[in-house]
């Protein structure tokens, strides 16, 4: 899968894209990264490709120009997949695991990073831009932090990409509901101890157990996706039904 990333601050993104998962899947050649500059598609003789914004206000506003020129450019580029265009905006769909399935199915995403207060309305009006994503109801300074967990999020969902041993936890992430805990050595650490289940080397108890730390982490810190929750197994279904009547019953 392809990915080019456009951006003003084209530095932004050499270490992380150098490290870890990532990195790697680089580097095996499961993923293209591609940064592409904005400022030499600016034709002014500064390479500006912010302005003032019409109507007055605070801040600047990307320009059009050089941003659809980027565009097309990448569009026209010989022997390439035909891109999805997605822009990091805080107006955009709120990234999660569904759009990030839903993204990796794409075998070229271009990537906009905003800057200033916005991007200049009329390349979304010209049809250069797909969809747009947010992370979420927060201020970023632009959408470089956005583009690189979306990078992260999609590329988990490619194939290859993340190893077998993680996929299988990658699949129980997404039946919607959190993690148990995570304990490792020491077995006793300032007087606290690891839950007993284990310890026990019981795989069927163990599993037992991290089954119903899931229900339970989710009840107390995400009950809202328990709501959306559908258990496919009668241990699951025990599972909910206890967690739901502690949760009325306190
Ligand atoms: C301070 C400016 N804001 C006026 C209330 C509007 C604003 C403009 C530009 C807010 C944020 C940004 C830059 N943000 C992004 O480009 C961005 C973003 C975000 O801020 N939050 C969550 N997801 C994203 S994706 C891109």
């Amino acid at each position: 899968m392809r990915f080019d990333l456009v951006t003003i601050f084209p530095g932004y993104f050499a270490s992380p894209l150098g490290e870890a998962l990532v990195g790697k899947a680089i580097e095996s050649g499961l993923l293209e990264v591609r940064v592409v500059d904005l400022r030499p598609f600016s034709e002014d003789p500064h390479r500006k490709v912010d302005d003032e914004a019409f109507g007055g206000g605070p801040g600047m506003v990307l320009a059009a120009p050089p941003l659809v020129a980027a565009l097309e450019a990448l569009r026209a580029e010989e022997g390439a997949a035909a891109p999805h265009v997605v822009v990091l905006s805080p107006r955009g769909r709120r990234l999660d695991a569904a759009l990030a399935r839903e993204l990796a199915l794409r075998p070229r995403l271009v990537l906009v990073c905003g800057r200033y207060e916005g991007i200049d309305e009329r390349v979304r009006e010209a049809g250069l831009v797909d969809e747009e994503v947010s992370l979420g109801d927060f201020v970023l300074s632009g959408g470089e932090v956005a583009a690189l967990a979306l990078l992260e999020a999609v590329s988990r969902f490619v194939p290859g990409v993340v190893g077998e041993e993680d996929s299988v936890r990658l699949d129980s992430f997404e039946d919607g509901l959190l993690d148990h805990p995570h304990y490792t050595r020491p077995r006793e650490f300032r007087g606290l101890a690891v839950p007993e289940p284990l310890l026990s080397g019981h795989h069927e108890r163990i599993r037992r157990w991290r089954r119903e730390q899931q229900f339970e982490q989710t009840a107390r810190h995400r009950p809202d996706l328990l709501d959306r929750f559908a258990p496919r197994t009668p241990e699951d279904r025990e599972l909910l039904d206890r967690v739901a009547r502690r949760g009325r019953t306190p």
